[in-house]
């Protein structure tokens, strides 16, 4: 103890202090810190990894927020906890946390685990590099260049450009802006006040991130006008030419479509083909969101319904969805090979872009975005695609979509022999919706008395199968239709059998109904 106290009072003998604090060495214990993350990735591994295709344990353990509150202990103190006392906390927010990668959970656009991608999340998170020069992230870049050119060969244009987003709404975002720009250069300097009316379409059924858009970027939700859809919920293209038209009429200026491959609730797909044509009759920028149709293009199989889609202008395809390439990972690819992205949004910070470099500063690629730090999300895709091969991904989409099939064909059965289940539509892609009809509602004449008591169901299951934690699907009301369930189905952990069991559970949880 005697020479520890020397040597602590040679050390401060020989401290450089300034304003009272020690600056010799570096004040993080780094064995210390080593050692946690080495038992917090053992919890991860028992407790996430190992128990994710583990139908035997819950999907969620919920508990109201209140209760929740007090269980994580949530304060944050003047003084560190222990790390015992953190393992513990770490053990409780995956134990409180919902398991999207359990192979019951149906409740959104994404799910299951793809290990390639969660490893390549692990090194990014542990380089915690930002994405906006090649001296800071030399691979990552690189990376990112090879998969967004990956993904434009896919769409079938033989070149563009592109850049990964914190989510698809931003995606949408900067293709509504994009287009602006195109229309009227001048917006980035000169501000909004000298446009005229503008006005974008797109189909009722589209994703709530277009009226964000146009409210954030200030068109206006007004401007923006929805099309009619069909019975499948796809735009119909004879309405947006009226709707151009009429626009027109009124004195203002269309720029815009934005048609949607996969709609979030039905996921249905739009005319592509039909609907570019009405884009190139009227010179508008056309937009498709295929935030989660798009990976439908790596299947041979599939990639019909996308048919038209090399005819956009810009794309948003989101490969954290069907493909699982892991929140978030989100593209917007832009057919434009002339720099319009980088001239739209660059601000040439000169702390970041010189222009004296000893490198090919075309590389240095983040003044394409509206982010100064940006995560390298295409790293976690790549690392997918190269373990399983564009084959491996084509298989992925097929065994999905091909699982859905095999659900809607037991649902349909399951309604026909006992009026338990109403499909809604026949589904394109991933998304199945139904009722489910509770016995004392299965005799009754279908009028409004039955529609909003059958309103009243889909939310009792929902919160049964949250208590319990057996499985997770969604439900809303939707275009005048009561509330239904959308199961979507995406997971490679997903079996036949836990389409059996989602019906059994249902009519279980249901019984009393
Ligand atoms: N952006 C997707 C909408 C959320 C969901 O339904 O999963």
């Amino acid at each position: 103890a005697d020479i520890c106290k020397q040597d602590m009072l040679q050390k401060r003998n020989n401290a450089v202090l300034v304003d009272g604090v020690i600056l010799n060495g570096p004040i993080m214990d780094s064995k210390a810190g080593e050692k946690f993350v080495e038992e917090a990735c053992k919890i991860i591994m028992e407790e996430v990894i190992q128990k994710a295709d583990d139908v035997t344990e819950k999907v969620c353990e919920w508990q109201a927020p209140e209760t929740l509150k007090q269980i994580l202990d949530l304060e944050m103190r003047d003084t560190g906890e222990s790390h015992q006392t953190l393992l513990q906390l770490c053990r409780d927010v995956i134990q409180y946390s919902v398991k999207t990668s359990h192979p019951r959970f149906f409740n959104q656009l994404y799910a299951g685990i793809d290990y390639y991608s969660l490893v390549a999340r692990f090194i990014t998170e542990a380089l915690n590099p930002s994405v906006y020069t090649y001296e800071v992230s030399p691979v990552f870049l690189l990376v990112e260049e090879a998969v967004i050119k990956k993904m434009i060969e896919f769409i079938g244009w033989e070149e563009g450009d592109g850049i990964f987003n914190p989510g698809g709404s931003v995606s949408n975002m900067y293709a509504m802006n994009l287009a602006r720009y195109r229309f009227c250069p001048e917006i980035k300097e000169k501000g909004l006040s000298g446009l005229p009316r503008l006005v974008l379409f797109t189909s009722e059924e589209c994703h709530y991130s277009m009226k964000k858009a146009a409210s954030f970027l200030g068109i206006g939700t007004e401007n923006v006008y929805f099309i009619k859809t069909d019975e499948r919920g796809k735009m119909i293209p004879e309405e947006l030419e009226k709707q151009v038209q009429r626009a027109r009429k009124e004195g203002s200026t269309p720029f815009l479509v934005c048609a949607t491959a996969g709609t979030t609730v039905l996921g249905a797909f739009d005319p592509l083909d039909k609907i570019a044509d009405v884009c190139e009759k009227h010179g508008l920028w056309l937009h498709i969101d295929a935030s989660w149709g798009g990976s439908a293009l790596i299947s041979r199989k599939h990639c019909r319904l996308l048919h038209g889609i090399h005819r956009a202008d810009s794309v948003a395809w989101n490969p954290h969805k069907m493909l699982l390439a892991g929140i978030q990972c989100c593209a917007l690819l832009v057919k434009d090979n002339s720099g319009l992205l980088k001239k739209c949004y660059s601000a040439k910070a000169s702390y970041l872009f010189q222009q004296d470099k000893f490198y090919d500063i075309s590389y240095d690629t983040g003044d394409k975005s509206i982010q100064c730090s940006r995560r390298p999300d295409a790293f976690k895709f790549w690392l997918m695609w190269k373990a399983l091969g564009t084959t491996g991904l084509e298989e992925r989409v097929n065994r999905a979509l091909a699982l859905t099939r095999y659900h809607l064909a037991i649902l349909n059965m399951s309604s026909l022999k006992l009026t338990k289940m109403l499909t809604l539509l026949m589904p394109e892609y991933a998304n199945v919706c139904f009722w489910y009809i509770p016995p004392r509602l299965r005799k009754m004449e279908e009028g409004p008395e039955f529609w909003q008591k059958l309103h009243q169901v889909a939310p009792i299951i929902k919160e049964r199968m949250m208590k319990k934690g057996s499985m997770m699907l969604g439900y809303q009301p939707h275009q005048g239709k009561v509330n239904f369930f959308r199961q979507v189905v995406i997971s490679p952990q997903v079996s036949r059998e836990d389409m059996d069991f989602l019906l059994d559970e249902i009519e279980l949880l249901a019984k009393d109904l």
